[in-house]
């Protein structure tokens, strides 16, 4: 797989964005510094205390969303110029945020992320290219819940959603992504992956002592329409369908 070292500022070589285009995913090492991760992990398990996740009838994750509309420290990692130029490049489309969301896998979790992709759930049209940059905030070794992707499996664009906490889930809606090999990331804190929105990825469960944390920004084409399926994230904002998601919550990048 290929991980690229970034520069400062950062600017990805050609052989980074084509091997994003093949495989659907990218390592990008140090995105952010090990000292930012730290500062963004601490803000991150403040601003989530006490606060009702999405997912809190699930093992899996702890999820919140949309963190940088009310915390000031994560807002500087949601709208982060560094990340917003590399996802950029990667798409090859202007992009919107579509929206973050912190993401934590309790220490001794008992529950994996099953394979699933981004995009079936989500109420876009005639998106080019949407991706998340999935962000360390600690380190995540296998042990701690890292993430594994089925390179070149965002050419399956036409699949129903799949249900993350069904191991066979994705399998039933394309059996033969079952036999494809698999590629397995473990991200040292500020390191991050981009990864397609159509790309099948999973993420192991925690099987550590320690929380694993990571910020997750997702981008998505700036062109693309509102269809109107229901979305926690677009419900009750009035958008128009099939007009592009023009809105404050959803700012170009
Ligand atoms: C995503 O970022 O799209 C995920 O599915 C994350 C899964 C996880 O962090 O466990």
């Amino acid at each position: 797989m290929t991980t690229t070292e970034p520069t400062t500022p950062l600017t990805l070589d050609e052989e980074t964005i084509s091997a994003y285009r093949r495989d659907g995913v990218v390592r990008i090492k140090n995105i952010i510094g090990r000292e930012e991760a730290a500062r963004f992990a601490e803000a991150a398990v403040a601003a989530t205390e006490n606060v009702d996740d999405l997912f809190k009838e699930s093992k899996i994750f702890n999820q919140y969303v949309n963190v940088w509309r009310q915390n000031d420290v994560l807002r500087e990692l949601t709208l982060d110029p560094r990340l917003a130029a590399a996802a950029t490049a990667l798409a090859g489309v202007p992009l919107r945020i579509w929206h973050d969301q912190v993401l934590i896998k309790p220490p001794h979790n008992g529950a994996a992320t099953e394979f699933h992709q981004d995009a079936p759930y989500w109420p876009h049209a005639g998106s080019r290219a949407s991706l998340s940059a999935w962000i360390a905030l600690v380190d995540v070794p296998v042990e701690r819940g890292c993430m594994t992707f089925i390179p070149g499996s965002q050419d399956h664009q036409n699949l129903r959603s799949q249900d993350l906490s069904d191991r066979d889930d994705l399998f039933r809606a394309a059996p033969d992504l079952r036999w494809e090999e698999r590629l397995t990331i473990p991200l040292q804190a500020g390191d991050c992956t981009f990864h397609n929105a159509y790309l099948a990825h999973s993420a192991t469960p925690n099987l550590t002592d320690d929380p694993r944390i990571a910020h997750v920004n997702i981008y998505f084409d700036a062109e693309a329409t509102y269809t109107g399926v229901g979305h926690v994230v677009t419900d009750g904002l009035g958008l128009t369908v099939g007009a592009p998601l023009e809105h404050e919550l959803f700012p170009t990048v």
